[in-house]
């Protein structure tokens, strides 16, 4: 291939999670030198972090993993529909051993700052370490759930016992045998870890500020016959996955809530409770999330159900949403969540009835009383979108600095790159996932941005900035469609509405795949991307 004298390497990748593991590859495959440096000691990104026992998947695990390569997908094999932690994080040290990728990544190196050199047109980033990468094009895969949201409560460095943050698990398993432990947070974590440690605790109480319409995963074990169900029709699966607007292979309902009586409706719901992860929504009636009629019938339907579960009545009114609609907020779908209130040794907390007063050495003080604990667990979530980005060290073009300029909330175009940024891409990034299936969002953007480097070689371009008008363009799209996305819910953290003082704006792709596209396909109808590219300012070759 080509070489480039003035780096040490053409692409260079930031964070070995799943989107950056796939970004290496590709930039690998497509012919450039690459390197990825990575902040934790080992790959896997959020499935190195989120250690706490049985964090798991609730997309379906071979919708979720790697689709480029058939004979990975043969070769694979899951234990369940949704694999656990340490499966996937199996898998993806397979992946990097697989293609060969281990030898271009160095973990332990946590970026903090990027600086763009605008007559050389060259990025020069440092890491913690001190280590210094000169690179032509950077694809910061960084993720929009990897910095850790604590809450803000008067005393908790006063805490004298473990604590814990489920996306910063520590590696040496936590014992949790006879604890006391409180978990604050009702998330997809805080639900997953409660029935996994609650046969196992002397105590566990749960924290809980808003209710969420939790629903059951319908886990089971992969069985032979789908696996080769899947492998026969494989064209088939990947052309679902990379086409269906939300990534996911579920069976639409093929119909609208009119179309059935309220007998058949019942029957319907009933049907999709049992129906597997994100299919409760994916599989739901068309209008289940435009109807507010149907909605609320279907959440009268999810609160009869609780009612049923869990033998307290106080407890299962507490467990009940009352301030939004099913799917307004992203879903936990979890195994034993509501049954494990049953047990004696846990209960839930309201901190809407009974806030939080402080933390001290021994345990938590709410307005209701003082409880001591050996272990809090925070399930608090993350700084989603644009945490990991905003504290990189990022400075761009004009003075362009990522921790400041995106205050107000961030500005991109396509979710994977901004005006006065150039030659830096953020697959999985703010705006960047739609209402669906994460990987399949990023795979999407991976795909795009190595094509145009690709394009870049081919054109002798050394430089690409989305112009302002075709990020105000995407802006607006994310602004005019962010009402009508179905996770509207302004309390959740796709609005940033998690983290104490974080300005709230829409952090989705509102458009999903369809908007996504069409407005990348007008980008890329003439050679220089409508002005995105700048020809090289000398040539590229040696
Ligand atoms: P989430 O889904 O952001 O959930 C965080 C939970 O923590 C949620 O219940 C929050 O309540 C609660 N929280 C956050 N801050 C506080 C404070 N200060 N006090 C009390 N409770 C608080 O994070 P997860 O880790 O569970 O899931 C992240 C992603 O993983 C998820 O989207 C999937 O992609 C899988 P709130 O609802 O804000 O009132």
């Amino acid at each position: 291939g080509q070489h480039d004298h003035d780096v040490d390497v053409e692409v260079l990748v930031i964070g070995a999670g799943v989107v950056g593991i796939y970004a290496l590859y590709r930039a690998l495959d497509a012919g450039f030198s690459a390197q990825t440096l990575e902040a934790g000691d080992g790959v896997g990104g959020v499935w190195y972090w989120n250690r706490y026992p049985s964090a798991r998947f609730d997309s379906e695990s071979y919708t979720y993993a790697y689709i480029f390569s058939k004979e990975l997908f043969d070769e694979w094999r899951w234990k369940e529909e949704f694999a656990t932690q340490p499966e996937i994080e199996s898998y993806l040290n397979h992946v990097v051993d697989r293609f060969d990728l281990r030898q271009h990544i160095r973990t332990g190196e946590k970026v903090v700052s990027a600086d763009f050199d605008e007559t050389a047109h060259v990025w020069t980033v440092r890491t913690a370490k001190g280590s210094v990468v000169r690179a032509r094009w950077i694809i910061s895969a960084t993720g929009g759930l990897s910095v850790p949201n604590y809450p803000d409560i008067d005393g908790l460095a006063d805490f004298q016992g473990q604590a814990h943050h489920t996306g910063a698990w520590p590696h040496t398993p936590v014992d949790f045998a006879g604890k006391r432990v409180a978990i604050i947070g009702n998330g997809p974590s805080g639900a997953q870890l409660l029935p996994a440690i609650v046969d196992t605790v002397a105590q566990v109480d749960l924290y809980q500020r808003t209710p969420t319409w939790t629903t059951p995963l319908n886990n089971k074990p992969l069985t032979d016959e789908r696996q080769a169900w899947l492998s026969d029709n494989w064209d088939d699966v990947v052309k679902i996955l990379t086409t269906s607007p939300t990534g996911f292979m579920h069976e639409p309902a093929g119909k609208f809530s009119t179309a059935d009586s309220p007998e058949e409706r019942q029957a319907f719901y009933e049907k999709i409770w049992k129906s597997p992860g994100f299919a409760k929504l994916t599989s739901n009636y068309y209008d289940m999330t435009t109807n507010r009629e149907v909605n609320l019938e279907f959440c009268d339907f999810l609160a009869g159900k609780i009612r049923a579960i869990v033998k307290d009545p106080v407890t299962a009114e507490r467990l009940i949403p009352k301030d939004h609609l099913f799917g307004a907020k992203r879903p936990p779908f979890v195994t034993d969540y509501f049954e494990s209130f049953n047990k004696p040794n846990a209960s839930l907390i309201s901190l809407k009835e009974t806030p939080f007063v402080r933390v001290d050495a021994t345990g938590i003080e709410t307005t209701e009383k003082h409880r001591e604990y050996d272990i809090i667990v925070f399930a608090t979530g993350f700084d989603f979108g644009t945490g990991a980005l905003t504290r990189m060290g990022v400075k761009g073009r004009e003075g362009l600095d990522l921790s400041t300029d995106w205050e107000d909330g961030p500005s991109d175009f396509a979710g994977f790159s901004a005006h006065r940024l150039p030659n830096f891409f953020f697959p999985g990034g703010p705006h960047g996932a739609g209402g669906g299936n994460y990987p399949r969002y990023s795979q999407d953007q991976v795909d795009w941005i190595t094509g145009t480097l690709v394009h870049a070689r081919e054109h002798g371009f050394d430089l690409f900035e989305p112009t302002a008008a075709q990020e105000d363009q995407w802006m607006t799209m994310v602004e005019t469609l962010a009402p009508q996305s179905i996770f509207s819910a302004e309390h959740s953290h796709y609005y940033g509405a998690n983290v104490e003082g974080k300005v709230r704006k829409f952090l989705l792709n509102p458009g999903g795949r369809g908007k996504l596209h069409e407005i990348l396909g007008e980008m890329t109808s003439t050679e220089d991307y409508n002005g995105a590219f700048a020809p090289a300012t000398e040539p590229v070759s040696a």
